[in-house]
């Protein structure tokens, strides 16, 4: 395939769309590709050398005559910036609202005809979606794109059922650099830790916004841990961490919950977890779970947004509805009481991974997808 010149912005914060924009833009990198990061801070998975990648700042700059500082119209003559001096040939957003309406104002002001592609992560439909001051916008962003695509079958289909776009979707999931994720375990680790030999470890791992219902797995842990000597790692920081802390003190567990705060090398963490928990409300795809699933570790989740595409039924790992506590932890008792069980699903989580998610299958449908774009141009 010809060597491409790509620029990227998505949020640089912490979360799952900014780690997969950067993971991405990292991999293309290391095909030959050129990559430009456009994005308002440097992204914080752009942590180590990688040859071909440059970074552009979005300077946002506060006056008086504003009462908001213009992030959007920065962002979008940065990127008229660098698509005319850079001759870009493909702009990748993430994120509808602003970023794909910031490319399409971009590719205006640049006069260039650059081919943009868009890509949903959630939020924008599940949240912004619903709110009708933005689904207009939503939906211009969408319809101007080249090519848009979604991190989930069900996202797409929230999506087309939200927005009712005139725009075909794609879906490409969500993949992990297995360079990073992979079984990894450390005796060392869970001794640092206090943990014992006979206790199974629970890992939980998100930004604790409500809709991610920590409460259900804080609930759902008490119940195995009133059945079996059991730890329950609690990993990121959110604003439902006061509520958390108190939860736990009330249910008498604050010995075995270890609340570790946000963390870099998580695969560390889940390689010495035999259980991993996501029982959030919406959920586009879940890359936590991915992670997880390539560090070996079958999870259980909710029966909401994409997780059921991430999480097989009985395969590598269980479902529950939303709320049910029960249900997860009497599929928790089952995997964590039963090596076959438990064995049989860790393998299934790895297979699933390099089956379905691997990074070299989702990079090269994001390849074919700048090729179809550049070849309609
Ligand atoms: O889950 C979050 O709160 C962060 C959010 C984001 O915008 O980074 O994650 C979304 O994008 C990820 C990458 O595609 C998905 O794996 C997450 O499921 C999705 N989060 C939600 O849909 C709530």
């Amino acid at each position: 395939m010809k060597k491409l010149k790509i620029g990227i912005t998505c949020y640089p914060t912490v979360g799952g769309s900014g780690v997969i924009a950067t993971e991405l833009g990292k991999l293309l990198a290391e095909k030959g590709h050129e990559i430009h990061f456009i994005t308002s801070s440097m992204p914080f998975r752009l942590n180590r050398m990688v040859p071909n990648i440059f970074f552009h700042q979005v300077e946002v700059n506060s006056y008086s005559v504003f009462q908001y500082a213009p992030y959007d119209i920065a962002l979008a003559s940065k990127m008229a910036e660098v698509i005319q001096k850079e001759n870009l040939d493909i702009l990748h957003v993430h994120y509808a609202i602003p970023h794909a309406v910031c490319a399409v104002l971009a590719r205006d002001m640049a006069g260039q005809n650059v081919g943009i592609v868009t890509t949903l992560h959630g939020t924008d439909i599940s949240v912004l979606g619903y709110d009708s001051s933005l689904s207009g916008a939503i939906r211009y962003g969408i319809e101007k794109s080249d090519m848009v695509t979604t991190v989930s079958e069900s996202l797409k289909h929230e999506t087309i059922r939200l927005i009712q776009p005139a725009q075909d979707i794609e879906t490409i999931y969500n993949f992990v650099d297995e360079r990073e994720y992979f079984p990894n375990k450390s005796s060392e680790l869970k001794a640092y830790f206090n943990i014992q030999e006979d206790e199974k470890v629970v890992i939980h791992v998100s930004n604790f916004r409500k809709v991610k219902h920590v409460e259900d797995v804080v609930s759902s842990f008490a119940y195995i841990r009133n059945k079996m000597p059991a730890k329950l790692l609690l990993v990121g920081d959110g604003p439902e961490m006061n509520n958390i802390v108190k939860q736990v003190a009330s249910l008498g567990l604050d010995e075995d919950v270890l609340f570790l705060g946000k963390q870099n090398n998580v695969s560390e963490l889940y390689s010495i977890s035999d259980l991993k928990l996501l029982l959030s409300e919406k959920e586009s795809f879940g890359l936590v779970l991915l992670e997880a699933m390539a560090c070996g570790v079958p999870c259980i989740g909710t029966d909401i947004g994409g997780i059921p595409e991430v999480i097989e039924h009985g395969l590598n790992g269980y479902i529950a509805p939303l709320h049910d506590v029960e249900s997860v932890a009497c599929y928790a008792l089952k995997l964590l009481t039963n090596p076959d069980i438990h064995n049989r699903m860790r393998e299934a989580a790895l297979e699933s991974v390099s089956r379905k998610f691997h990074s070299s299958l989702i990079v090269s449908q994001y390849e074919e997808l700048y090729d179809k774009v550049i070849n309609q141009h």
